[in-house]
């Protein structure tokens, strides 16, 4: 442990699903905590009676810089940019600020595998997850992917935290070093937060900082950019990739659908298993049984974890099939770039659902990419119908125009042919329709079981 908590003043900045924890575990370690969050006190009345039994003292409304006096440590939260004045001030005063993935390694009792990337973290994380649970080795799942690692740093005492990591968690360690880094794959994202992709990128390969000549990192072969990233860091490195190589690592042979892989000495082949049926998932497979060759796990265990992977919901998901459509649901796409990648993932021909509300975005790119990919038709819903409408009609892409979400799978399912998959992936934010992105995943879902039951 790093900081004797005890009696220590703690400021615990944003309260989030990680500001909450963070704050319970500060009051079980015995610090004085002060909880600091911008939205008003309202938003926050089922804790307020925790706080006053605790004695933890709150502030609402904003961030007014006296509350940093005597502080002695501050934690923050990830969702908190780092140009906002209290952390440029807490910086100014010299007082440390941590993230939560940090304070809570300073309480790990087993080794750390953590996972960053752009895309496909939680699928990675949870598919490492499953290969060490069915080798019978002890670990816990948690990170960005929705349960706050200081939440359940004190529940493991043998095996390994597979932990998903952010760019925005990353950016506050101090210490953090896992014996496992992946860093596997990198594209834009959070421009919005980063001046710029080489920031966005450098926050990233903050996970190798400390990691020791003992420690491995798992990287992408297939983007130079993370090589590139990693080398600096004396770590031992391995690749995955599509990409043939003769590093330590692994790579994948489509034209046996197998990966092949070498590790010093040790060499041996995999089967790409029935679960991962798409090219995202062979990347992040690849990634994944790496790992758990590292850890000694057996070639059948880790094809037979891929052989079950049910996917996460609504991330690419395959949810069934129906008269030889398979249905795929991809609600969590609500940008271009995901849905740019999920189509391309996909070897079949694709009727993909399309449409919501615009965060932003030109389109123009991603219907260049549907013109370029195997999408035989589109079925437009959502706000951004017009525009979209507009842009089919640009690049000749046959379209339909839907109601709601039941009527796109409908329509969906009656220009298909079977083979098709059936694809959910709507390039935008749920808001015009849904409350979110999960209750739009959740009704595609109904609408097919509904289908099914029908017997179309
Ligand atoms: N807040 C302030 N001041 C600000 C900004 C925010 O006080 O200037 C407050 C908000 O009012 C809110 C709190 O801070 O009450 C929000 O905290 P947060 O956004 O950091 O979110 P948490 O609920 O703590 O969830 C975080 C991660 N969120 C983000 O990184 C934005 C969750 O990842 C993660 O699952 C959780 O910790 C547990 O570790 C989500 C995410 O979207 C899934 N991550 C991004 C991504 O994957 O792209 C990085």
């Amino acid at each position: 442990m790093e900081f004797d908590l005890k009696g220590k003043r703690v400021l615990v900045l944003g309260l989030g699903e990680s500001g909450i924890s963070t704050t319970k575990f500060l009051k079980e370690e015995g610090a004085k905590v002060i909880v600091n969050d911008y939205k008003e006190e309202e938003d926050f009345k089922n804790l307020l009676d925790f706080f006053r039994n605790n004695d933890i003292l709150y502030i609402f409304g904003g961030h007014p810089i006296e509350i940093l006096r005597n502080i002695d440590l501050v934690v923050i939260s990830p969702g908190i940019p780092k140009t906002n004045p209290i952390y440029i001030e807490a910086k100014k005063r010299d007082i440390k600020v941590i993230s939560e993935i940090e304070l809570a390694y300073w309480y790990a009792k087993v080794p750390i595998i953590a996972i960053t990337g752009t895309k496909g973290k939680s699928t990675t994380t949870t598919l490492i997850g499953e290969i060490l649970k069915n080798a019978g080795i002890p670990n816990i799942v948690a990170g960005n992917i929705g349960l706050p690692f200081i939440s359940v740093v004190k529940d493991l005492k043998e095996g390994y935290f597979v932990l998903e990591v952010s760019s925005f968690q990353l950016e506050d360690i101090e210490k953090f070093r896992p014996f496992i880094s992946l860093f596997i794959n990198i594209y834009p994202d959070h421009l919005d937060r980063y001046s710029s992709m080489d920031e966005y990128m450098l926050a990233k390969s903050r996970i190798f900082m400390n990691q020791k000549e003992e420690d491995y990192a798992i990287l992408s072969y297939d983007q130079e950019e993370i090589i590139n990233l990693a080398k600096p860091y004396k770590v031992k490195k391995l690749f995955f990739g599509f990409k043939k190589h003769e590093n330590d690592g692994i790579f994948y042979d489509e034209s046996r659908n197998k990966v092949f892989y070498k590790l010093s000495e040790r060499y041996g082949s995999l089967t790409i298993p029935k679960g991962i049926w798409n090219r995202i998932l062979i990347s992040n497979f690849m990634a994944s049984a790496l790992v758990g060759l590292l850890l000694g796990v057996e070639e059948r265990v880790i094809e037979k974890t891929g052989e079950d992977f049910q996917g996460i919901p609504f991330a690419l998901q395959r949810i069934g099939e129906l008269n030889g459509r398979v249905f795929v649901n991809d609600s969590k796409a609500t940008n271009p770039v995901s849905t740019s990648s999920a189509i391309n993932s996909i070897n079949s021909p694709i009727i993909l659902i399309l449409g919501g509300r615009n965060k932003n975005f030109d389109f123009h790119e991603l219907f260049e990419n549907i013109k370029k990919s195997k999408v035989r038709r589109v079925v437009l819903i959502g706000e951004t119908k017009e525009i979209m409408r507009e842009l089919s009609e640009e690049y000749e892409i046959p379209y339909v125009i839907a109601d709601s979400l039941e009527d796109a799978v409908r329509r969906a399912y009656e220009v298909s042919e079977p083979g098709d998959v059936i694809l959910l992936s709507p390039a935008c934010a749920s808001f015009d329709m849904f409350r979110n992105y999960k209750e739009r995943g959740k009704i595609f879902n109904d609408v097919f079981e509904r289908m099914k039951n029908e017997k179309v």
